[in-house]
């Protein structure tokens, strides 16, 4: 193959990056198995926490009457006020736009009737089958909580796994509320005290070890507030040092932990409700380098600590950079973020996951990131051809695959 010219560059990058299949590696969306868990369609995605959000700043009106509406009747709202009364300029909102425009349906009547009546002529298994093309997306890892009553049940009773719908095994009421955890954790036949001495210990690892057997998941995960320090002597961090660590190491499996929200900021807002705060990196350094043993992903949601945490990952090989996550996942802050991860890291980060709730968001997260991560690599490119370097577009592909899958395989390998 012939070395690439700065003429063809552009294009042939956008065709890789486009035509590389994802592996998504943090959503929240569901297998089908899992029943109405799965959300899907033009209301699930108007009354996307993310629009929602939006929604009352524009239309304020009281807390208890949005919540006491039909999930129809909250998606017309949404509609009546983002969509028709103003351009929805915002990224949620363009984003929805996103999925219709590809799906070939016609927004220019602003009505939402038709919308709806497409997504009630689709089956959700061959809907699955046109997201994930359309999206070019080979599979998802989902985020499985235990402690949800919902989600529970179906893990209990077992069901026919595929490949596409990964599982990640999530772990926020064990780590943020020790006390409510433990009396779950009772009531399900573990031997807990709540004292978090040596029997709890056993018990938290056998319940961990259960949980891993059942879910075979890609890794474990949690999210945490800004205020997260390491080591630190309050359930948080003693569960971390003598359970999710040995239990990590053991399975060998990665840690997640999705850094920096301020959960309920606005409580009324119900899941809009969460903030961003600055968060503490040298607490990361400290997990990287007391446990060369466990391997860590990482993810910050404030833009202000993103550069710190670029120089963290070059400290670290047990340490994986993933994500532009929620309040960074916007183009400006996408096209900065990755600019400088290539820059500080060259390809060894996981540059996006989609967080998606709605499995049709799969869609817009994906083409909006592939569009920015593809001119940073073009840039990047350009430079190394300046410098006489030469670039085959087998190069590109090896690379994009890298950023795409690869590196996240490579650290999270599929539990056999
Ligand atoms: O991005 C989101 O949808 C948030 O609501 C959270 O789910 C966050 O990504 C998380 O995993 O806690
Ligand atoms: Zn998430």
């Amino acid at each position: 193959m012939k070395p690439l010219d700065a003429d063809t560059l552009k294009n042939t990058v956008r065709e890789v990056v486009e035509s590389t299949p994802i592996l998504d590696m943090h959503t929240h969306v569901y297998d089908p198995a899992f029943g109405p868990l799965l959300l899907w369609g033009i209301d699930d995605l108007l009354t996307y926490h993310y629009v929602a959000a939006e929604l009352f700043r524009v239309a304020p009106l009281p807390y208890d009457r949005y919540w006491a509406m039909t999930k129809a009747e909250k998606a017309d709202y949404a509609w009546k006020h983002l969509f028709v009364e103003r351009s929805p300029v915002s990224e949620a909102c363009r984003g929805v736009l996103t999925i219709l425009h590809s799906l070939g349906l016609d927004t220019s009547g602003r009505e939402l009737a038709p919308l709806r009546q497409y997504f009630a002529s689709q089956t959700v298994e061959k809907y699955i089958d046109r997201v994930f093309e359309s999206a070019g997306v080979s599979s998802v890892v989902m985020t499985n909580d235990p402690f949800d009553d919902a989600e529970r049940p179906v893990w209990e009773k077992g069901y026919a796994r595929s490949l596409r719908f990964q599982a990640a095994l999530r772990i926020d009421p064990l780590l943020n509320d020790w006390p409510a955890a433990a009396r779950r954790l009772k009531e399900w036949g573990y031997d807990v005290r709540g004292d978090l001495g040596a029997g709890d210990v056993d018990a938290v690892r056998r319940f961990l070890g259960d949980w891993i057997k059942r879910m075979k998941p890609r890794y474990m995960a949690v999210s945490l507030p800004p205020t997260f320090a390491f080591p630190e002597n309050t359930p948080c961090g003693t569960l971390i040092e003598k359970c999710i660590l040995p239990a990590a190491r053991e399975a060998g499996i990665a840690f997640a932990l999705m850094v920096g929200v301020r959960r309920a900021v606005n409580p009324s807002l119900k899941l809009a409700g969460d903030g961003v705060g600055r968060a503490e990196v040298a607490a990361v350094d400290r997990l990287c380098s007391r446990y060369p043993d466990n391997r860590f992903l990482v993810t910050m949601l404030g833009r202000e600590n993103q550069h710190e945490l670029c120089v963290s990952a070059r400290k670290h090989p047990n340490l994986l950079l993933f994500g532009c996550w929620w309040f960074i996942n916007i183009p400006s802050l996408i096209e900065e973020t990755t600019r400088m991860r290539v820059e500080l890291l060259g390809l060894s980060f996981v540059p996006q996951h989609s967080d998606v709730r709605v499995l049709d968001q799969l869609i817009y997260k994906w083409s909006h990131s592939r569009a920015i991560i593809a001119d940073v690599l073009t840039d990047k490119y350009a430079d190394l051809i300046a410098s006489g370097w030469t670039l085959r577009e087998q190069d590109i592909r090896r690379d994009v695959a890298l950023l795409m899958s690869g590196n996240f395989t490579r650290f999270c390998p599929p539990m056999k």
